[in-house]
């Protein structure tokens, strides 16, 4: 939309920089996904495709990470490797950002703390795989992931294949919607369970369109209404996987996460490596599938929302 300055401890690329001040479109990409999301070497490969399909749609990427302590705003391929090949690398969530900064390591930053630095960029449009939420047993664990309270907080539209049930699915759309948060159906009536187009649960709203999705955000946060946006854009029926068949895989993967004692920030990590694992890289394949398409639904977003002005 308008011209930005992008808060003055991050390091921009150049590109982003030059973008960003002439109100070009620009899209922010996370680096958990590429650290934690996704084995090597399919997670560079994914995050130099994504990149690339935003340039296809007429949009500069910015891939988010913490490098040696300075928030940075589109990465080189070179630093996509690093995050990819390097397995010691931390996941960053809101909560890590001070320390991580103040000692001067690299952090991989999840959908939260992605969202927060795209915001004080001036970044207004997000690209992911899926959200993180409301995780089973949560009501006695109190595990619910900071991509929730930021959503709540920053003023970034966030474009995902929705959530998947190693989660509860339906405690995290009540979470959102007691924090304001529109979650809205792209193409669909359903929000989508990330490997699959269904969930079983309505989405509040829909929008069909780039524009359409473009006027809800400049209605947003012209408004100043100060939250997040949550675009749920289902994986294309081609690649989808029948619930059958991941339902009994996820099942294994949250009782083998129990009977480890594996909790707090490991959980996600661990699960979606162990689906990977457990569907005999099946699941990897949808999980790349969603990526892309989520990458030109949300480019296309990203566009209209520039061309408003
Ligand atoms: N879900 C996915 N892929 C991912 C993640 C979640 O399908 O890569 C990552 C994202 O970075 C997300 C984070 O923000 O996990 C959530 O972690 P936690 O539940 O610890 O907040
Ligand atoms: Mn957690």
């Amino acid at each position: 939309m308008t011209a930005t300055t992008p808060h003055p401890m991050l390091a921009l690329a150049p590109e982003v920089r030059e973008a960003l001040a002439e109100g070009r479109p620009v899209v922010a990409l996370e680096s958990t996904i590429i650290s934690h999301g996704m084995p090597y070497p399919d997670n560079v490969a994914m995050a130099r495709e994504v990149e690339q399909i935003v340039r296809d749609g007429g949009a500069v990427p910015a891939t988010i990470a913490i490098l040696g302590g300075r928030p940075t705003v589109g990465l080189s391929d070179e630093q996509l490797e690093l995050f990819g090949a390097d397995s010691t690398i931390r996941k960053v969530s809101i909560r890590d950002i001070p320390h991580v900064v103040a000692t001067g390591v690299h952090g991989a930053t999840t959908v939260a703390s992605t969202m927060r630095v795209a915001g004080l960029a001036g970044i207004r449009l997000f690209v992911t795989g899926g959200l993180g939420g409301v995780h089973q047993g949560a009501e006695s664990s109190m595990d619910v992931s900071a991509d929730l309270t930021e959503l709540a907080r920053t003023e970034v539209a966030v474009v995902s294949a929705g959530v998947k049930s190693i989660l509860d699915i339906g405690r995290t759309l009540e979470v959102l919607e007691t924090y304001g948060v529109p979650v809205v159906g792209y193409g669909t009536d359903e929000f989508p369970s990330f490997f699959s187009r269904s969930s079983g649960l309505a989405v509040p709203m829909r929008v069909d369109t780039p524009e359409e999705a473009a006027r809800l955000m400049a209605a947003s946060f012209g408004l100043g209404l100060g939250n997040g946006i949550s675009f749920a854009n289902p994986v294309p029926e081609a690649d989808e996987m029948a619930h059958e068949d991941i339902d009994a895989v996820i099942a294994r993967a949250l009782a083998d996460a129990d009977e480890r004692g594996v909790t707090g920030k490991d959980i996600t990590p661990y699960l979606l490596g162990r689906l990977v694992e457990l569907s005999g890289g099946r699941s990897l394949q949808t999980n790349l599938a969603l990526v892309r398409h989520n990458a030109r639904v949300g480019t296309a977003i990203a566009v209209a929302y520039a061309a408003l002005g």
